[in-house]
């Protein structure tokens, strides 16, 4: 599929917009991708940090893990794609409607002042007890954990990111408000997102179903770049910025 060459899309003020992020949204903040040359599957296996069963094995590697990537987060900035998207839900707000459904759990998306988030795969900055039926609530927290995970006060099991690992559900609310949202959207877009994981790469699935315009802003084209009706090759942060020019 070729690319085609930017112009501003002919979003109208009372549209309704969902838009789907990836790792390659905040891959201009500094921030690693996942599946890229040299990304984060590259220098950790995925099994040990991201799964259960790796966190069961071994809490400390993976408070290690994540404590590195809390640190680099928060040495990050918001980039001009985040930005674009924040303006692009001003621009609807008034008589629109948006939502943004993030994979991303670095909070740059907030930061760059968008509000109607679904971070439906966790939020880095925040830490949950691994024992669910424990009473305490997940907190706010940019502590690093380098040298041996923290454990729960109440109950005294690990505390972990407050992240969805892989063969963990999604929470059903969030992919309720994503599916719901999607069902009902005149405009689908991706945005640096490579489509290999589930559910979130089947969205626009939903989309295709609709009918409605399904456009894809990445660096190369995906696994699920045909599910598409237009796809922009190019980083986020220069070809956002040209695509949402109307609402900036
Ligand atoms: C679940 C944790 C039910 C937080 C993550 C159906 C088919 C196949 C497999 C499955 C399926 N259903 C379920 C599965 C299993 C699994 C899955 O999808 N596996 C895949 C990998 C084969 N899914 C799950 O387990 C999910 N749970 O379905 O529950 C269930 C329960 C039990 C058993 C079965 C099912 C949970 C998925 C969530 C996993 N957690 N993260 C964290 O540590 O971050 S996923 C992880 O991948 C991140 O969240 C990341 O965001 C996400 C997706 O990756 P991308 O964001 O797309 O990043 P990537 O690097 O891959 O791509 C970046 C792209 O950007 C590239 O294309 C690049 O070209 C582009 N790019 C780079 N720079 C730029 C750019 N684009 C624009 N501008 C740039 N500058």
């Amino acid at each position: 599929m070729i690319s085609d060459t930017p112009r501003p899309l002919n979003i109208a003020p009372d549209a309704s917009v969902v838009v789907v992020t990836g790792a390659g949204v905040s891959a201009e903040s500094g921030i690693a991708t996942f599946r890229d040359k040299g990304g984060v599957w590259e220098q950790y296996d995925l099994e040990r940090v991201a799964t259960p069963e790796g966190f069961a094995a071994d809490p400390d590697l993976v408070w290690r893990f994540y404590s590195e990537r809390r640190e680099q987060v928060l040495r990050c900035d918001p980039n001009p794609a985040h930005r674009a998207l924040a303006a692009l839900e001003r621009f609807l707000q008034a008589r629109g409607r948006f939502l943004l459904v993030t994979q991303n759990v670095d909070g740059l998306h907030q930061r760059a002042g968008s509000r109607e988030v679904l971070p439906i795969h966790g939020s880095l900055l925040r830490t949950r007890c691994s024992n669910d039926g424990c009473p305490t609530r997940p907190v706010d927290d940019e502590r690093s954990y380098k040298n041996g995970a923290p454990r729960c006060p109440e109950c005294g099991s690990w505390l972990r990111p407050d992240v969805v690992w892989f063969g963990e559900y999604l929470d059903p609310e969030m992919e309720r408000q994503a599916r719901l949202a999607i069902a009902d959207c005149d405009w689908f877009l991706a945005v640096g997102t490579s489509g290999v994981v589930h559910p979130v790469a089947g969205y626009v699935e939903i989309a295709a179903d609709m009918g409605v315009p399904r456009v894809l802003v990445n660096l190369e084209p995906p696994a699920n770049v045909r599910a598409f009706t237009s796809f922009y090759q190019g980083k986020a942060g220069e070809v956002l910025p040209v695509l949402l020019s109307f609402a900036l």
